[in-house]
This record gives structure tokens, C-alpha cells and sequence, in this order.
């Protein structure tokens, strides 16, 4: 076995490949872009050199310098991980040239399955079924339409150089087909320099299927079973699951063998996918061959209990497969989400920030290479390449994390998926957590009525009206306003013996606003408490618990539990299992700041002062509140503009201050 291995990735594949090998005893090296110096993947490595600026071209995907670095930290192996290098058959070549190994299949499989066209015809020779269609040389237009009028309508119009999606064409019938065909030809020619086409029967609701193989350098080849994959979005995956739902034993080992007899005749040699297209009647057609180990590898990992990386870097290493095809068994069900960085009400544009709060649900239950304990019901795994306080740039794949589930069975999966994305929390960025959640709970999803359109289909579940924030949500972040002032206070307005709460019926109102629209919550200070009131209720509001920004509230007696997280104007609540953005618009806090560049924080209207919160020579944070007055009935909180001291106080509780006048002097740090 190798004992120092250089991961030529980043984020959560580079941060999985450590641990396996971490856990197998042997040494990493983590190479870095300038954007990734302080990143996870680097942190957990052995050792870590850089390798370029952030752009990818620039750094992961530098062939040279990367094997530069394996040959000069004594790296004997490369693990390409997935993207970046993982297919690219020159830099196999180059690793074997340098005299190392190069964590994949040889460099010649993944040629034979990078051209779809080619791939289509040695897989004919190895009787993985196909299609019904065409994908020969001949492209006379003539004879394309005599082929699909043979194959039968829909047909299906791709390029063969083409990938992802990009330059399909659906034909209804005949007389459509030159026109497609001419169009499928143009872009073809301008998106991949090719406009070769095939043809195929269209297959109106598939799904995406695909088996997990596994090679070794001795001629051993089996199946780890299979992952459905047809919850997708534009070619993306949102949702992978294992086993695949409605499988039969029968269809499996068909599917099985297929995929090794697609392996076998391209000579594979390590982890490796065969996708399939399958019809909703369980009948199935090769696609194409990934190969490299894919990001949902993990659903595989917890139904069979067997580490994938391990046996990558035993493969590797010249070792035989650990297991022969019948010791391998399917336990339980797995579940796989990503969650992105990403907004989905937005098209599902990339949301670039930094993680301001971050809670996972606790991993649970699940050690690579022993799988899932027995008689334990529940396991929660997180593959995640960041942590909180660490930013999503604009240079690399969105992905927070993989939120990975499993249970006995299908339901009980689901339920601790619904559950833990209910418990992850994410503050900084727009993620796409919610969506997630709403998919997994869906009808067709629940029901595992599961085809490539399930998101299309659905969108009006998945994609409801905003809902406006209620009264149990704005509570929550008054209280945790309230006992924000009050940890910042010299003068605890939550203590009895504080003059201005028990000064009587004072009325403060706070704005809050969401995508449903603005939000008046009205505060008033009582005895045992406060008021709440919202549109038309009036509840008294205690706080029973606050710890961190965890709260418990109890309104009208009904207890409320929420997690409320302040970024600057904006206070997150979760609670219920979901996440409701609020602005806050604190207009003081606003005058305050355009008058701090002279060090005076001055009165925006003629008032009393009700509260003084802070101490005269105090050190205090950007937003702490400083002092409470009451002008035109309500209440106004003067916070600090930012960092920095509080210099004199200039008024005292229960002093008139005139519009214009300075409440005290503060100095920005
Ligand atoms: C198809 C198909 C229906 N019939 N082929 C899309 C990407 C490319 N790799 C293959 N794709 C498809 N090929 C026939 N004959 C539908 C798709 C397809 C799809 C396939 C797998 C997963 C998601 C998909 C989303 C849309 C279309």
C-alpha cells in the first residue's frame, strides 16, 4: 500500500479522500489554489503546497505543477477525486510517464468511453443494451429521417460529440424531422466543431439509473448495485438514493452485469459508473460510463457498509477487489442531498458569501468501511469541504455540503431526511435547503413516482408564494433584540429594579420586513413580561430560555422554540424546521451612522430618554444598542455605528432631549 498520496482537489472529495486515507494510515498532500489557502481540505492534509491563483486553469487543473509536487513531497499515488483532472486520459498518461499512479482507470478506458458515438458501438459488441436508434457514420439527411421513421416517433436528435444535454432535438413526426435535424446540426457544429447526430427512440418519462463497478488489475469485476439519480435539475442531480425504488432482484443483476460487461470491454481498472436510461416499465439502455468515483458515491457506501475510496486506493495499489460479487449485499436504504449555495427563487443562481451560521444535524451512527450499525435506526453522515466563517467564492462548485440518510427502508430514509434538513441552518448565503426539503416531502418524491421532469412537473409545490412571517416568528426576534440590549446593558431592562421598564405603558415598535412585505410588531413593557402585538393579536410574551442565540418564548402561555441568528439588518429565524429571512430596519441606528464620521450620535426628534444601556468608557461592537429614547410614542434604540468606545454619556433616564441634540460621544475604533 502507498504511504503518502497527493489529492489533486478541493473541498469535501479532497477533505473524503483524506480521511480514508488518514484512517488507512497513510500520509496526504494537499495542493491549493490562492483562494483555498485557509480552506478544510488543506487543513486536514498532512501536508499542503500551493499550486496557483484561484481560477481553476490556473491551479487544479495544472497537470504539470501538480505532479511537479506529487515527485517533490514523495507522493507515490494521485487521487484526481471528481472534476478537475478526474477524466482527463493526458494528465493518466502523464501521472504513469512520471513514474506514478494515477488513482483511475487506465487512460485508455477513458478514451473508449469519452466519444458517445464510439462508446454506443463497442458497447454493441458487448451486448449492453442500447436505445433503439442509429449512431452510424452515415449522415445523409435522407437516410436519418428513413431511420427514424423506422425507430418510430419520438425520436430523439443528439450530437454525438455532445453531452449534458446540449444539442437534442425532439422529433413528433416525419414532417418535422429535416428541420430538426437542421437545427440539431447547427448547434452541434457550433457548440462541439462536429454536427454528427444520432438518432433514437424518445423515451417520454425516464429515469436516470446507474450502476456503481468496480475493477481490479486481475481480471475481477463486480457490481456495487444501484443509485437512482432522476431527480435532477438542467443536468444537475438534486436528490441520489439507494437502492433504486421498484428494483427487482431480476432487473438488478441484468442491470448488474450489463455494466460489468460495459467495464469489461473497455478494459476498466478501478470505481467506475454505467449510467442507464430506463423506462418507467423497468426496461433499460447504456447512456455512457463515468469514469471516475462520482459525488454521490456515499448512497452506495451506507447500503453495502464497504468504504469506496478504500478499495479505490487497494485497486490502485495492485491488491485484488476485498470482495467477490455474491459476499456483497444491499442493506437498508440511503438518501443523498446537496445542498448548494444557490437561490432557487432565483433560477437557482449561485449565492457567493461566507457562512455567517452554520448548524448541521450531528452526524450519527456511520464510520467509513463499517457502515451503518446494526440495529440502530437512524444514520446521518455530512460531506462538507467547508466550515462556518469559511466563504463560497464565485471560482469553484457551489456545494455546501452532502446531507447523506439512511434508514431500515424507503420511509424511514425519508423521514430522516425531512428531519435533518428541517435541523441545518445556514446563515450568509442563500442555500437551497428549503427546496430541498419541500422536494423530499413532496407527493411524487414521497411516492418515489420518479422521473428526469419530477422538479418540472411540480413546480408549483416546490415553488410556493412566500409566506408571510407570523406573530410566534417576529417574537422570536424581538426577543432575541430584547436580550441582545439586555447583555449589553448597564441598565437591564429585563431586571425589575430597572427604572424604565417599570415606568409604565411604554410602546416600542419594531419593523420588520420579509418577501410577503412589512411586519409592525408592537412591544409593550408589562410587569410579567411583555406584550406582542400583531396584526390584530395581543399575546404576553416571556422568555423562558436564551442560550446563544437559542430561545425558548413563551406567547399566551404556548411555548415557542427558535434559533434567531442577527447578520447585521437582518435577523434569521428558524424555527418549525424553517428559515424565515427578516430585514430589520432600525431608521436610528441608520441617522446615527451618517453622524458618527464626527464621533456624536445625535437625537433624530425631540424625546425622553428611557433607558441609558451603556457605560461610560465602555469598548462596544458595530450594533450594540447604546441607549433607548421615546419620541412621538415610540421607541428608538441608538446603536453603535461601529466598533468602538463610548466616550461620555451626556444624558441621564428620564431627561428631555431636544431634535439635533448629542446623546453622547462615541469614537469609531
Ligand atoms: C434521452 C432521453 C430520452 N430518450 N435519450 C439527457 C442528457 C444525456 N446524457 C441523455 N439525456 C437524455 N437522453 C432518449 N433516447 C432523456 C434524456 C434526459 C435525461 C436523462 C438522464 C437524466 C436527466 C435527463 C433530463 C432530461 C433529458
Amino acid at each position: 500500500m502507498f504511504t503518502k498520496i497527493l489529492i489533486a482537489n478541493r473541498g469535501e472529495i479532497a477533505c473524503r479522500v483524506a480521511a480514508t486515507a488518514h484512517r488507512l494510515g497513510i500520509k496526504t498532500v494537499a495542493v491549493y489554489s490562492e483562494a483555498d489557502a485557509n480552506a478544510k481540505h488543506v487543513a486536514v492534509c498532512d501536508e499542503s503546497v500551493l499550486i496557483g491563483p484561484a481560477p481553476a486553469k490556473e491551479s487544479y487543473l495544472r497537470a504539470d505543477k501538480i505532479i511537479e509536487v506529487a515527485l517533490a513531497t514523495g507522493a507515490q499515488a494521485i487521487h484526481p477525486g471528481y472534476g478537475f483532472l478526474s477524466e482527463n486520459e493526458d494528465f493518466a498518461e502523464a501521472c504513469a510517464k512520471a513514474g506514478l499512479v494515477f488513482i483511475g482507470p487506465p487512460a485508455s478506458a477513458i478514451r473508449a468511453m469519452g466519444s458517445k458515438s464510439a462508446a454506443k458501438a463497442l458497447m454493441e459488441t458487448a451486448d449492453v443494451p442500447l436505445v433503439p436508434g442509429y449512431h452510424g457514420d452515415n449522415q445523409d439527411a435522407s437516410f436519418l429521417q428513413q431511420q427514424a421513421d423506422r425507430i418510430g416517433y419520438p425520436v430523439l436528435l443528439k450530437a454525438s460529440a455532445g453531452g449534458g444535454g446540449k444539442g437534442m432535438r425532439i422529433v413528433e413526426k416525419s414532417e418535422d424531422f429535416k428541420a430538426a435535424l437542421d437545427s440539431c446540426k447547427r448547434e452541434a457544429i457550433n457548440s462541439f466543431g462536429d454536427d454528427k447526430v444520432l438518432v433514437e427512440k424518445y423515451l417520454t418519462r425516464p429515469r436516470h439509473i446507474e450502476i456503481q463497478v468496480f475493477a481490479d488489475t486481475r481480471g475481477n469485476c463486480v457490481y456495487l448495485f444501484e443509485r437512482d439519480c432522476s431527480v435532477q435539475r438542467r443536468h444537475q442531480k438534486v436528490l441520489e438514493e439507494a437502492p433504486a425504488p421498484g428494483m427487482t432482484p431480476e432487473r438488478r443483476r441484468a442491470m448488474g452485469e450489463a455494466a460489468v460487461a460495459a467495464a469489461k470491454a473497455v478494459g476498466y481498472v478501478g470505481a467506475g459508473t454505467v449510467e442507464f436510461i430506463a423506462n418507467q416499465d423497468g426496461s433499460f439502455y447504456f447512456m455512457e460510463m463515468n469514469t471516475r468515483l462520482q459525488v454521490e458515491h456515499p448512497v452506495t457506501e451506507m447500503i453495502t457498509g464497504l468504504d469506496l475510496v478504500e478499495w479505490q486506493l487497494r485497486v490502485a495499489a495492485g491488491e485484488p477487489l476485498p470482495k467477490k460479487q455474491d459476499a456483497l449485499r444491499i442493506h437498508g436504504h440511503a438518501l443523498e442531498a446537496r445542498i448548494y449555495a444557490e437561490n432557487p427563487e432565483k433560477g437557482f443562481l449561485p449565492s457567493i458569501g461566507t457562512l455567517r451560521h452554520l448548524h448541521t444535524p450531528p452526524a450519527v451512527n456511520f464510520e467509513l468501511g463499517k457502515g451503518v450499525a446494526e440495529g440502530r435506526p437512524a444514520a446521518i453522515r455530512i460531506d462538507s469541504g467547508v466550515r462556518a466563517g469559511d466563504a463560497i467564492s464565485p471560482f469553484y462548485d457551489p456545494m455546501i455540503a452532502k446531507l447523506i440518510v439512511w434508514g431500515e427502508d424507503r420511509a424511514e430514509a425519508l423521514a430522516h431526511m425531512s428531519q435533518a434538513l428541517a435541523d441545518y441552518q445556514v446563515v450568509g448565503l442563500a442555500t437551497n435547503v428549503a427546496f430541498l426539503k419541500r422536494l423530499v416531502e413532496s407527493g411524487p418524491f414521497s411516492q418515489a413516482d420518479l422521473d428526469t421532469g419530477l422538479i418540472e412537473r411540480n413546480r408549483d409545490a416546490l415553488f410556493p408564494a412566500p409566506q408571510a412571517a407570523t406573530l410566534p416568528v417576529l417574537a422570536l426576534a424581538a426577543a432575541s433584540l430584547l436580550a441582545a440590549e439586555r447583555h449589553s446593558a448597564a441598565n437591564d431592562p429585563w431586571a425589575d429594579t430597572s427604572g424604565w421598564r417599570m415606568n409604565g405603558q411604554l410602546v416600542r415598535s419594531l419593523d420588520f420586513g420579509d418577501d410577503a412585505g412589512r411586519h409592525l410588531l408592537r412591544i409593550g413593557y408589562a410587569r410579567d413580561g411583555w406584550r406582542a402585538g400583531y396584526d390584530g393579536r395581543d399575546a404576553l410574551m416571556t422568555l423562558v430560555a436564551e442560550d446563544g442565540g437559542q430561545l425558548v418564548i413563551k406567547l399566551d402561555g404556548a411555548t415557542v422554540r427558535g434559533t434567531v441568528v442577527r447578520d447585521g439588518d437582518k435577523f434569521h429565524v428558524f424555527t418549525g424546521g424553517a428559515h424565515y429571512p427578516l430585514d430589520y430596519n432600525d431608521p436610528l441606528a441608520h441617522a446615527g451612522e451618517a453622524e458618527a464620521e464626527g464621533g456624536r450620535l445625535t437625537a433624530p426628534m425631540p424625546g425622553k430618554i428611557v433607558a441609558v444601556l451603556a457605560e461610560k468608557g465602555s469598548t462596544v461592537e458595530k450594533g450594540t444598542p447604546l441607549l433607548i429614547m421615546e419620541a412621538m410614542k415610540m421607541e428608538h434604540t441608538i446603536a453603535a455605528p461601529a466598533n468602538g468606545t463610548v466616550e461620555d454619556l451626556l444624558y441621564a433616564v428620564g431627561d428631555q432631549v431636544a431634535e439635533g441634540a448629542q446623546l453622547l460621544a462615541f469614537k469609531a475604533a
